[in-house]
């Protein structure tokens, strides 16, 4: 009888024990689910290296890297044009065994989902470099266990931004390296001080990039965008491709239904049949509306990742200096059924002042012509 009486209160606190247990249990997973702090877990790629064991055979990648770059790989070379082919084929000669690589799968194994993106922490491209040794020189890189679906050139139009390229190449190089891309990023940097032309240096980004290696899509981002989710994949799709759909700029919105300015993809078809870009937009502003509109003549869609997904921010800054405001924007906007047949890629014209491969991008400076 006793036995049994005690039997009845060690059961009934054994169950409390583990009652208790339980919901602590709950309240942990649940604190974790919401704050989703468990997708926050990879921002550099030790960590996910760590988690993710497969990806340490990239260190063999880099050993053979290291062994065709040379002496180079670290720091800054410049070199002039003529160099630059034979510079690049490194990566393309390190291509060859791609003959016994399976296409890397539709979907990348290593995405994580939302990172965490922010500005406070002062950066300085050593550092940067030294996260990224597994570039080849020029900011190139290809998945080194699979043959990538898409050959991506990333172009961002620069003047006097070295502030927000570090966080660009800080934050972006690891989330491409995931989305397995075989990928070049290409800084194309207007030279002197007249106002800024960024429709025309993004064609003049298409045309180099082409120079050098076999691109078949082409990223367009401004270098103050930073995706807050590696799902955002940095590859184009069947239509053009809006990516920045939901900036904190904009309180997480589409600022308007025709908004195409911040990133977009387009494949070199795509590029093609609206005949490039604009070239006359000098200034800020109308240029995005003009590309949206050359995309609608044509018959093309805007695809678009979900709100979600699409999620980024803006680092934020004053507008620049000649960079004001375009008056002539609105103008322009209204003639581009017909300006876009001649004012394109087709009538481009600029000169390279030069050409500078760091391990973390190639930096082409260019004369672009005044307005
Ligand atoms: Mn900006």
């Amino acid at each position: 009888m006793q036995e049994a009486v005690l039997n009845v209160s060690f059961h009934t606190k054994a169950c409390a024990v583990v009652g208790v247990l339980s919901v602590v249990h709950i309240l942990v997973t649940l604190f974790f689910y919401l704050t989703e702090s468990v997708g926050y877990r990879y921002t550099t790629y030790e960590q996910v290296s760590s988690d993710f064991p497969d990806l340490v055979t990239l260190e063999s990648h880099r050993a053979a890297a290291l062994a065709l770059i040379s002496q180079e790989t670290k720091g800054t070379v410049e070199i002039d044009g003529d160099h630059l082919f034979s510079n690049a084929s490194d990566i393309n000669d390190y291509a060859d065994e791609s003959e016994v690589l399976e296409p890397c799968p539709e979907t990348s194994p290593l995405l994580v989902g939302p990172m965490h993106v922010d500005f406070s922490q002062p950066l300085h491209f050593d550092v940067v470099r030294e996260e990224n040794l597994l570039l080849f020189m020029g900011g190139r890189y290809k998945p080194s266990n699979c043959v990538a679906l898409q050959k991506v050139a990333i172009i961002i139009p620069f003047r006097n931004r070295d502030e927000h390229l570090k966080y660009w190449l800080h934050f972006l190089h690891p989330v491409l390296q995931r989305q397995q891309l075989d990928y070049g990023v290409y800084i194309i940097e207007q030279d002197g001080d007249v106002t800024f032309n960024r429709a025309k240096l993004l064609n003049v980004g298409y045309v180099e990039a082409l120079k050098e290696y076999d691109y078949d899509c082409f990223i367009f981002s401004d270098v103050d965008i930073i995706p807050m989710d590696d799902r955002n994949i940095y590859k184009c799709s069947s239509q053009p491709r809006h990516l920045s759909v939901s900036m904190d700029k904009f309180g997480f919105r589409l600022p308007y239904k025709h908004y195409f300015g911040g990133v977009s993809a387009m494949s070199k078809q795509q590029f093609q049949r609206i005949n490039g870009f604009p070239n006359k937009y000098w200034g800020w502003g109308g240029e995005d509306d003009d590309i949206f509109k050359r995309l609608h003549y044509r018959g093309m869609d805007i695809s678009r990742p979900s709100g979600d997904i699409g999620k980024c921010r803006m680092i934020r800054h004053k507008r620049d200096e000649k960079n004001e405001p375009n008056p002539q924007r609105f103008k322009r906007i209204s003639h581009t059924r017909l300006t876009m047949n001649t004012d394109g890629v087709n009538s481009l014209n600029y000169k390279v002042i030069d050409i500078k491969k760091d391990q973390l991008y190639t930096k082409i400076t260019v004369d672009i012509g005044k307005p």
